[in-house]
């Protein structure tokens, strides 16, 4: 773990070249290394104006400061921001110039406790660290920052604008305030136990817990849609060779992505893009057709291919499964689908979905034909299917819709989603599991009170790591180095 009280710095706005650049630093006792700086007076919160020169007098850049004094500041520490012109090498100028001030203002020192340590570069994520550390926000709304940053849609920035603003942590703290209470009513048992506990107060927390567990399951929900909003949809189209699934990706994204061609084997390795639908990201992934009984005929490329198609299908959250219609009377082309098709089950996650889509509609001119595929391909493989064509785009929205309702997410459910990562998740499945066994320690009469309320000090245990109250060193340090540098 790095030094927390050495002051810091960072060019904080995007690498590259701008109007404006932003070098930021924090740290303790600012003044001295401040007023080095400009040898006037710098107010709190106000800009000012400034040459900054360096120590042989030849001119950096023409600047303005802005200084917070903690704690009101973003980290709660001193807070000096230097806006300068947006190139990466007056940026790094300005860098130089303030690390070797700040070695001339140590040296220069000559009692102890005005020393000024030395300023350093600031690792990624360190500003949103040092916010958490002093209290100026929560684990969650740190993450927040991070995820509002790298926000791929429009909803995702919203539901990172609401995590931020404390929104989600809210959510958890009440439900945390809540499991206090019933944990708080069932240790005074524990502590009197001269007390005896009657069938109305067993009830009582049976209701509390049974209330919690409800609240639990609304999050938890929530909290799903909140991850689709950051790490997006993993949807990937497979089938056999030509069946149309690069035409299918290029429609759903407008654009051309993959190759289409006649040809069997065009497309071989992945190609990926993403889109979204309804604000939802979607990773979209076109792969290699899956040959099968021609294995061994195929040549090393698609061969790769066709593995690289089976890894993403074991990692995928949606499986497009592509059946040309024009063929699903052909008996080889039926047993190669199911054969594709046992395999896929053998393969995907246990959480994925399959959306199988019947393609090349407009090639069948009539439509008791395609009722007849359908309820043809319907018996043989027991499920439902969709049937599209990439020549029309009304039939590609059902597909949108049908990927927005195979993942759970309904248009209401957007209204105040939170963005939200696994590690939320996670916790927020510990706490419904660890409620329920205090419910099921309630309902097998086993009265040792003790095992009821130390499921709930897990519980609670779970809320606060969420929030980051409760949370191992490696773990901050962990979610704190993703972020980019000078955040
Ligand atoms: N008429 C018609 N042709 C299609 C349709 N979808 C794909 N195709 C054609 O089928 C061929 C194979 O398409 P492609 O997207 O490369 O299939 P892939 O091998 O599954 O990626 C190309 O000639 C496409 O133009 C469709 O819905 N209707
Ligand atoms: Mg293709």
């Amino acid at each position: 773990m790095h030094n927390r009280t050495d002051p810091i710095i960072a060019i904080s706005t995007a690498p590259g070249k701008g109007a404006v650049g932003i070098v930021r630093i924090s740290g303790n006792n600012l003044q001295k290394f401040i007023s080095y700086i400009s040898p006037t007076i710098i107010e709190e919160r106000k800009v000012k104006f400034l040459k900054l020169k360096d120590t042989d007098g030849q001119l950096i850049d023409e600047v303005i400061l802005l200084y917070f004094r903690g704690p009101h500041s973003f980290t709660g520490e001193d807070v000096l921001e230097i806006q300068g012109h947006g190139g990466p090498i007056v940026l790094q100028r300005i860098i130089k110039y303030c690390l070797k001030i700040s070695k001339l203002i140590y040296k220069s020192s000559n009692t102890e406790f005005q020393v000024l340590p030395h300023l350093r570069i600031a690792f990624p994520g360190e500003y949103s660290e040092r916010a958490f550390y002093n209290n100026k926000i929560d684990l969650i709304q740190a993450e927040a920052i991070s995820d509002l940053i790298n926000a791929s849609t429009e909803q995702a920035s919203l539901g990172a604008s609401r995590s931020l603003s404390g929104e989600f942590s809210k959510e958890i703290n009440i439900l945390l305030e809540e499991i206090t209470r019933t944990r708080v009513f069932i240790e005074a048992y524990i502590d009197f136990p001269e007390e005896e506990i009657g069938e109305f107060e067993l009830n009582q927390i049976k209701k509390r817990l049974l209330l919690e567990i409800d609240i639990t399951n609304k999050l938890l929900n929530k909290t799903k849609n909140g991850l689709l909003l950051r790490d997006g949809v993993n949807t990937v189209i497979t089938g056999q060779p030509n069946a149309g699934k690069s035409s299918i990706m290029n429609e759903l994204c407008n654009e051309e992505i993959s190759i289409v061609t006649d040809i069997e084997g065009t497309t071989r390795d992945i190609v990926k893009q993403q889109l979204q639908i309804e604000g939802i990201p979607i990773n979209l992934i076109d792969t290699a057709g899956i040959n099968y009984n021609e294995e061994g005929k195929i040549n090393l490329v698609e061969k790769i291919g066709i593995e690289k198609a089976w890894k993403e299908i074991g990692t995928a959250e949606i499986i497009i499964f592509v059946h040309d219609i024009t063929k699903s009377t052909e008996k080889l082309y039926k047993n190669n689908n199911n054969e594709i098709l046992k395999k896929i089950n053998k393969n995907r996650n246990k959480y994925s979905k399959i959306i199988h889509v019947l393609n090349k509609a407009d090639l069948i001119n009539n439509q008791k034909d395609i009722n007849e595929y359908q309820i043809d391909i319907n018996k043989l493989y027991d499920i439902e299917t969709l049937v599209i064509s990439i020549k029309n785009a009304e039939s590609l929205d059902h597909l949108k819709e049908k990927i927005l309702l195979k993942i759970g997410w309904s248009t209401d459910s957007s209204e105040n989603v939170h963005i939200a990562r696994t590690r939320h998740l996670d916790s927020i499945s510990k706490v419904k599991e660890h409620l329920h066994a205090a419910v099921n320690l309630l309902n097998d009469q086993i009265l040792s009170l003790e095992f009821i309320a130390e499921e709930l000090r897990l519980v609670q245990r779970a809320l606060s790591e969420i929030t980051g109250e409760f949370s191992t060193e490696d773990l901050l340090g962990e979610i704190f180095s993703k972020f980019c540098i000078g955040k």
